[in-house]
């Protein structure tokens, strides 16, 4: 009960302090060694799939999620079910589900790429053909971690790049369905639905069965099984990133209001027991009113027992002397959303190189993006926006090159190529090039 909740002291870090950074990358430091048995059990089972294809996806259906089918067939679930999931939706579920998914769409379209050509004046063009992948599957988690807004998500991009079949799998263990995630599928304009999960889920869309087609790319977050399943299958198929706990980071100056912080910081906590709430401020008494927000608004809240828990394990009330010292600390953490809760947002921005997404202003909270704002809000973790971006239409679009070389071309191009060619020893190479010059 509220009562006996002890409220967490969240770790203060001063960025002052001589031994701050190495502090910091412990904090932000995850370790991630892939569980040996996990390994072992989806080989297993991939191996099983790729080797029997439908019986093996029933067996595992039958063992894991207790459904008794008696032909794969059984397991895929009619559009009718789907589109009754989204009928029997309150009128309010319904139309804030469109305005998400209106405002995701419309964020999206701006991201479609358009091939190029461009003529040399010799007549010799060259280009890019972009096409969009032909078929795509969506894993969706089961239970409690499956998210309505995540479908959303991963879905309209697909489609807005122009995905033919857009296949999605989610484990319905003893036949249990989320409604939510029917609904939103049917909306987002997925084109068939399997109620299969787990490590059998990704190998049958990976290498297909009798029943499931073979898809090109699967995309979606899973528990520890289905993110090994796709590293293993990874090569055969494309996948998208493997996403790890979600986190925050929130710079602040001292403005603003404090309990919208302190909630801000639960909202991500209350995600799982690893994710990572941390709040920078160049204000050291608007840490203490923070602290103050937090204990008596933590108690009231549904999900306390996950947020204490996250705070406590890997949150983090972090002083920063200046602007130049918090943003240093951001980009170092390179975190999947920055909030910059700060009077002159603008001026911020331009000096932040690493974020999954940034939200500019007190008015701008996460939880917009989370849902409807229209950005993507499946983003890079684990400091990887260092080097990769939010999911976008871009991860379903492909690139070809083109080469017309005209005649005037060729003949500036033989001697180039055949001298190269020389040099590497192919004799071949200099003489097809040579046989245009
Ligand atoms: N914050 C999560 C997305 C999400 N939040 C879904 C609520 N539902 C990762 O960006
Ligand atoms: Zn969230």
């Amino acid at each position: 009960s509220p009562n006996e909740f002890v409220v967490p002291e969240v770790r203060r870090l001063d960025a002052t302090q001589a031994d701050f950074l190495a502090t910091l990358d412990v904090l932000l430091t995850l370790e991630s060694d892939t569980d040996r048995a996990i390994v072992e059990r989806v080989d297993e089972i991939v191996r099983a799939v790729r080797a029997t294809g439908d019986a093996a996806v029933l067996e595992y259906t039958r063992r894991f999620d207790g459904l008794d089918a008696l032909a794969m067939v059984e397991l895929e679930l009619p559009r009718t079910e789907w589109e009754a999931a989204w009928r029997a939706l309150s009128d309010a579920q319904r139309a804030a589900l469109e305005v998400a998914a209106e405002r995701i769409r419309r964020y999206h379209e701006r991201q479609k790429a358009e091939g190029w050509m461009v003529e040399e004046a010799d007549g010799t063009r060259l280009g890019l053909k972009v096409t969009p992948l032909d078929r795509v599957g969506l894993y969706v988690p089961g239970g409690r971690a499956a998210y309505p807004s995540s479908v959303l998500m991963n879905a309209i991009p697909a489609k807005v790049a122009g995905v033919s079949e857009l296949i999605m799998v989610t484990p319905t263990p003893h036949g249990e369905r989320n409604p939510l995630v029917l609904a939103a599928a049917y909306l987002a304009g997925v084109d068939r639905v399997f109620t299969i999960g787990g490590a059998q889920a990704v190998a049958a869309l990976a290498y297909g069965t009798q029943t499931i087609p073979q898809v090109d790319k699967i995309v979606g977050p899973g528990n520890a099984y289905v993110a090994e399943a796709k590293r293993r299958v990874f090569g055969v198929v494309g996948i998208d990133m493997i996403a790890g706990p979600s986190e925050v980071l929130i710079l602040n100056d001292g403005s603003g209001n404090p309990d919208w912080v302190a909630m801000d910081l639960f909202a991500q906590a209350e995600h799982d027991e690893l994710a990572q709430a941390i709040l920078v401020s160049t204000d050291r008494a608007f840490l203490e009113r923070v602290q103050e927000s937090i204990a008596r608004l933590l108690p009231q809240q549904p999900r306390r027992a996950i947020i204490a828990q996250s705070l406590a394990n890997r949150g983090a009330l972090i002083y920063a002397p200046n602007r130049a010292a918090a943003i240093a600390i951001a980009n170092r953490v390179a975190p999947e959303h920055l909030e910059l809760a700060v009077e002159d947002p603008e001026a911020w921005e331009p000096e932040i190189r690493h974020a999954g997404a940034i939200f500019l202003g007190h008015w701008s909270v996460e939880a917009f993006g989370d849902y409807c704002a229209g950005p993507n809000h499946v983003l890079p973790t684990m400091r990887s926006a260092r080097f990769s971006s939010p999911l976008g239409v871009w991860d379903f679009q492909k690139r070809t090159s083109l080469l017309a070389v005209s005649r005037e071309g060729a003949a500036k191009l033989a001697p180039i190529a055949g001298l190269l060619a020389d040099g590497e020893g192919l004799a071949a190479h200099a003489a097809s090039a040579r046989f245009r010059g």
